[in-house]
């Protein structure tokens, strides 16, 4: 036999010059006389990918050797931008690559530009699944992303007179170099038909789920690297193919139309992510969406762990899945489906296996987020799984009846079937009790959880809520995000931090150093110079960056309350103009963010950002002490450009309401202050750095509960204050809207005649009295660079390498090295 292996790639600049070369001619068909950025874009990819694959190849083959237990994190969303710099970053050539294509006069950044994002997600949820890939591969986890490789991914959001406009996202327009497509790797999934009882030769029951319609799934492997560690994980995307058997049918019967439209019906599938991340989409395509990626990824897990194991009962040793909130809950019933159908295990033991294989993430408390689906349309796409369910929920509530007898009303809580009104399956409850582990995403979310949402079931499951607090990976935050900050860290601590954040601390002194002091002011400074000519080139907007620039970027929903940083603006403004001598601290403030296309109010707010930046930006009385600016199509690239250049960081939704938050974890990573409630991850964000360094304002859980039991009036709060009666009186009479007076009376009736839900007037005044605090200490330069030293040193706990170490130890039952060490 003929020996197989292949020259390492070498990571110089000679090497990477030949592999461009190489690349250019032989993979994109092009000279260099003839080609284009974009060719040289896809030649410089290939090149990186090329060394990808072969530290991927040994670490599957390392896998595989070991027979290591595996992680699948199950997800809808992996929002994982662009792919090119966090590679040579990851690997560790970024240097030699610049060298190399400036040989061939090319410069990284321009070819950079042309990169699209991958948009496969909404917002933190689908970020946080990135950073979570990252850090498990920089650990040496065996870990896998398991998704949809959607064709159109989150919409690009475009401002048209002040609005947001949807445009698609067709993000593969020029084709994705990073991908493998696996056309072998298909498995079928199927859906509607009915389920036919048969008795076996011992008079057993066994289910045959017949008539179904099949479409098939078809992987498209990602590699994922670690941070210099020679690790590559993979990220597995499905992608729907119509199966070729079904369209035969139609084809037989000579109806060739009818067939080719079944195709794209199947393959409409993966077509689109949902772009909601706050209302639950009762939709049938996204059930069949959650049930297409879970489905062929447990077979695709099953196929693997099958060619070392033959039972099942290891199952548990060597796969823990975990479900990034409730979307893939459906892989539940599905995995057993297939021990109870397919391999014919006794329930007992295949219902033990699945939970012992499943933990689950709940990312919201918001009711209006919590995932059902109407029993009548789930028993028609998923009939076998929906008897499943059943079986399921008759054992659970029978040991909770066993342990409550004659408690109804807890049964009726509990259950999986909601029988209030329309019958629905609800996902949580079914999710919850599947998983061996329910984790909550920040202490206060976990907690909240034991005492609302799961209150009963925590009460039947003591040990099975757990909290891991989110983090976000350093390499992109901070490495990446802020070249000139990462070198300042690195000239005073080294690099140590890249993988193992704590080591900031070290930076704690330097907060008392005035030199030191100056550097970081000087990053700082630098940075919002850079986001002031991208403000300028791309939206012709000027932006002063000695003005404190203050920073709002998230999702556009009312919880997160944009509306109250909008109030502050309003009043702001109108002190400005009364007060025509005032010095008052000059601001840019910043807005990024989508709103769910169906989410009307979420888009007013958005339009009313914009109207009223029109107004404070051209009128003359301002005197250049404030400025508004939303940027418009908020991404993980749009972040990278921000972040790096924020004072401030608006955290400000009601307490209780956001999960945990990780911009929150960016922005004080990258030098910003927070101002915000003490409400998901900011309460341990102030418990690092301490209260001293932190803008903390406004009602807290207990008594955002109380201010709702007693009655909430916001009339009394408009009536109670001048200032924001004046504000709420211009927004709801025209003000800035002098061409529809009455275009913003919605949102002045949400926040009275219509209880203002989110309590926005009740946090008014201590807003805004924490916001002259803002002021106070911006003056002073020196006091506000010393707390801006101690935030950044002290965000180490925020490192998703942490989080992930957590749950590995606790929840996957896997043993790592602990931080790397350098
Ligand atoms: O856990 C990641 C992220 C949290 O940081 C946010 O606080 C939370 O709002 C977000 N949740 C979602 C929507 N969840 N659902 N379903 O994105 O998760």
């Amino acid at each position: 036999t003929t020996s197989f292996s292949t020259e390492p790639l070498g990571l110089d600049a000679i090497a990477i010059k030949q592999s461009l070369a190489n690349r250019l001619t032989f993979s994109v068909g092009k000279d260099p006389r003839t080609a284009t950025d974009r060719d040289w874009f896809n030649a410089l990819s290939y090149t990186v990918r090329d060394r990808l694959i072969e530290r991927w190849m040994e670490t599957m083959r390392s896998y595989y050797q070991e027979d290591s237990k595996r992680v699948y994190y199950f997800s809808l969303e992996f929002l994982i931008g662009r792919v090119l710099i966090n590679s040579l970053n990851n690997v560790g050539f970024y240097d030699e690559c610049v060298k190399s294509l400036e040989e061939f006069g090319l410069d990284i950044e321009d070819l950079r530009e042309l990169e699209p994002d991958a948009a496969l997600g909404n917002g933190g949820l689908g970020r946080l699944a990135a950073c979570f890939l990252d850090s498990m591969a920089s650990i040496g986890i065996p870990g896998y992303g398991c998704g949809i490789r959607y064709e159109y991914g989150m919409f690009h959001q475009r401002i048209e007179d002040g609005r947001q406009v949807e445009h698609p996202d067709n993000w593969l327009r020029y084709g994705n170099s990073w991908e493998f497509p696996r056309p072998e790797v298909l498995f079928p999934v199927s859906f509607y038909g009915h389920v036919v009882d048969y008795k076996d030769s011992k008079g057993n029951t066994l289910h045959h789920w017949e008539d179904a319609e099949e479409v098939m799934a078809m992987a498209y492997d990602t590699p994922v690297p670690g941070y210099r560690n020679g690790t590559v994980n993979n990220m597995r995307l499905w992608s729907a193919k119509a199966s070729r058997d079904f369209n035969l049918k139609y084809f037989n019967e000579g109806n060739y139309i009818k067939a080719v439209e079944d195709k794209n019906d199947s393959e409409n599938l993966s077509k689109v992510l949902y772009p909601d991340d706050s209302t639950e989409m009762g939709r049938e395509l996204r059930l069949k969406q959650q049930y297409f990626f879970v489905s062929a990824s447990l077979q695709d897990i099953i196929f693997r762990f099958h060619k070392h194991h033959n039972s099942f009962d290891t199952l548990p040793d060597k796969v823990a899945i975990q479900l990034n909130d409730t979307h893939p809950s459906i892989a539940v019933p599905e995995l057993m489906r297939l021990l109870l159908d397919t391999y014919h295990l006794g329930w007992n033991k295949a219902w033990s296996i699945t939970q012992r294989t499943f933990s689950y993430t709940n990312h919201t408390l918001m009711p209006e987020a919590l995932e059902t689906w109407p029993l009548s349309m789930f028993g028609t796409i998923l009939p076998r799984h929906l008897q499943i369910i059943y079986e399921i929920n008759h054992r659970f509530l029978k040991d909770v009846m066993h342990q409550h007898p004659g408690d109804c009303d807890l049964l009726r809580r509990m259950s999986i079937i909601d029988e209030t009104g329309e019958k629905k399956v609800r996902m949580a409850h079914l999710a919850f009790v599947g998983s061996h582990k329910v984790n909550g995403v920040a202490r206060i979310h976990t907690e909240l959880m034991k005492t609302t949402i799961f209150v009963d079931f925590h009460r039947f499951f003591p040990d099975r809520i757990i909290n891991m607090t989110n983090g976000v990976t350093p390499r992109l935050w901070l490495q990446q995000a802020n070249p000139l900050l990462s070198k300042v860290i690195n000239s005073h601590i080294g690099d140590k931090w890249v993988t193992d954040l704590t080591q900031l601390k070290k930076l704690i002194p330097l907060a008392d150093n005035a030199k030191c002091r100056k550097q970081f002011r000087e990053v700082k400074h630098a940075n919002k110079v850079r986001l002031a000519s991208l403000i300028k080139q791309h939206m012709d907007i000027e932006v002063n960056p000695h003005s404190l620039f203050d920073v709002q970027i998230k999702r556009i929903h009312e919880y997160k309350r944009q509306l109250l940083n909008i109030l502050h603006i309003i009043t702001r403004y109108n002190r400005i103009r009364h007060n025509p001598d005032s010095d008052m601290v000059p601001r840019t403030i910043i807005f990024g963010g989508k709103a769910a296309p169906g989410y009307a109010l979420a888009k007013l707010i958005i339009k009313l950002i914009n109207d009223v930046a029109d107004i404070i930006n051209n009128d003359p009385a301002v005197r250049g002490l404030l400025k508004v600016v939303f940027i418009p199509n908020y991404d993980v690239s749009t972040a990278l450009d921000i972040i790096p250049a924020a004072d401030l960081s608006e955290q400000i939704s009601t307490a209780g309401t956001e999960a945990s938050g990780t911009s929150n974890m960016k922005l004080a990573l990258n030098g910003a202050l927070t101002i915000g409630t003490m409400d998901g991850a900011n309460v341990e964000i102030c418990e690092e750095v301490g209260k001293d360094n932190i803008f903390i304002f406004g009602l807290n859980t207990e008594e955002v509960a109380e201010r709702y039991n007693q009655g909430y009036q916001p009339w009394d709060y408009y009536h109670g204050n001048h200032e924001l009666k004046a504000v709420l009186d211009m927004i709801s009479n025209g003000f800035f809207s002098p061409e529809e007076p009455s275009r913003f009376r919605p949102i002045m009736d949400n926040l009275t005649t219509h209880g203002d839900h989110y309590l926005l007037l009740a946090d008014y005044d201590a807003y805004i009295s924490c916001q002259q605090n803002v002021d106070v200490l911006y003056r002073d330069t020196d006091e506000w660079s010393r707390k801006t030293i101690i935030n950044i040193a002290n965000m180490g706990k925020f490192s998703s390498d942490r989080t992930i170490q957590q749950y590995a130890s606790e929840i996957w039952g896997i043993k790592t090295a602990g931080p790397q060490k350098g």
